[in-house]
């Protein structure tokens, strides 16, 4: 990985970020009733820059070392042993769950094919629907109360977790009918493997990911008391209805309702708790703070692709280089990022700040991190996404 353009610029922010990144704030108390209501009038003004606690900057390569290559019986030997020891599971159990799951053909072909690597404008139309925004609202009014309370306790917007919802289980509705041991099984002993030596490294280390994140199953199913051989979910094994990975279940996962027990499967208030959670913790999500906003490109500008998804350029330097907010309201010294999308009518430029990078640790996409923003707009009826697609006048300068 190259240094990104101006980062050497940029050691105060930095230094706070990674100072944020290691001592993270201490869990905020749920606030009653009387503050709830403050916070949500008080929750218009952004923190400033300088006194903010921004998201961690990403590490060179989030995913782990690739393992050691050996023969499948050795390799599914090894696991039962390591985790049967790291988790506390019962090794024949783990054994025996492992003896009855199929490895999947149709998994390793889904994998093949990610949305996310479509262009902005035939990803867009999948997610930005009148179906997708119509179901949005009717989710959000019918759950209108228990979001509101999530909001208050941690910023989140509940347009935010609506839409997430929506792009990752169309609300609910279709949380995956793949066996989630099924798919982490395959995609643990069997990822799919292009033969590119480019990609390689790449693959050997999805694999390993995906033997984590087998592994955090079974502690998952320990700890939650779940039955880990009725669970379903994607054909990456991301279960509930905010989708979440073994991992992040074990990490981020909330108990909304007080019940002792975390069900992603069943209770919205744990789902809504969770994706809040996720956000703040994970993504470091800024209360109040701006997510994206579109970009008029000065004709001169020059065309750049920034690396990565961190926002580590800040407002005033993208518009000296001619990327400057169609929006008053965003701080010179606010982060950020350009996002270039190849739009139906053409190139469109955007910003994306903190709360956007926060989307993209949900899923590592910028087209991800648009949709759900363009659609939690859409839900609380802000934006009618679907009246004008059309770059606006003079934005482009080309
Ligand atoms: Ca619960």
């Amino acid at each position: 990985m190259t240094a990104r353009p101006l980062r050497k610029a940029l050691p105060f922010m930095l230094s706070l970020a990674l100072g944020a990144c290691a001592t993270p704030a201490p869990p905020t108390p749920a606030p009653s009733a009387d503050e709830a209501s403050q916070a949500s009038e008080t929750t218009t003004e952004p923190t400033p820059v300088a006194t903010r606690k921004r998201p961690p900057v990403p590490g060179t390569n989030p995913l782990p070392d690739p393992l050691p290559a050996m023969p499948l019986e050795q390799a599914k030997a090894a696991f039962v042993r390591d985790t049967a020891a790291k988790y506390g599971v019962d090794a024949g159990y783990i054994e025996s769950v492992l003896a009855n799951a199929d490895m999947r053909e149709s998994i390793i072909k889904a994998m093949s094919r990610p949305a996310e690597a479509k262009p902005w404008r035939d990803y867009r139309p999948i997610f930005i629907s009148q179906a997708r925004i119509d179901g949005g609202q009717a989710f959000m009014a019918r759950h209108r109360d228990a979001l509101a309370r999530v909001e208050s306790r941690t910023g989140v917007p509940a347009e935010i977790i609506v839409a997430i919802i929506g792009v990752e289980t169309s609300y609910g509705a279709n949380t995956g009918s793949y066996p989630v041991v099924d798919a982490l099984y395959t995609l643990a002993f069997a990822y799919p493997r292009t033969g590119d030596p480019a990609k390689a490294d790449r693959e050997n280390r999805r694999e390993a990911f995906f033997r984590g994140e087998l592994a955090q199953l079974f502690a998952l199913g320990k700890e939650q008391r779940l039955d880990v051989t009725t669970l379903k979910g994607s054909y990456a094994g991301a279960m509930g209805w905010g989708q979440f990975m073994p991992s992040s279940y074990r990490e981020f996962a909330a108990d909304g309702n007080g019940d002792g027990r975390i069900d992603l499967f069943n209770s919205t208030d744990d789902v809504f708790a969770s994706i809040a959670n996720y956000f703040v913790e994970k993504g470091g999500w800024t209360r109040g703070g701006p997510i994206t906003v579109r970009a008029m490109r000065a004709p001169d500008a020059r065309d750049f692709e920034p690396e990565g998804l961190y926002p580590d350029m800040t407002v005033a330097q993208l518009g000296g280089m001619g990327y400057r907010p169609m929006a008053a309201s965003i701080a010179p010294d606010e982060p950020a990022l350009l996002i270039n999308l190849d739009g139906v009518s053409g190139r469109e430029h955007w910003l994306g700040f903190d709360n956007f990078y926060a989307i993209t640790r949900y899923n590592i996409s910028k087209h991800y991190a648009m949709a759900v923003y363009q659609l939690s707009e859409a839900i609380a009826g802000r934006e009618n996404p679907l009246a004008d697609t059309a770059a606006p006048a003079a934005a482009d300068g080309a």
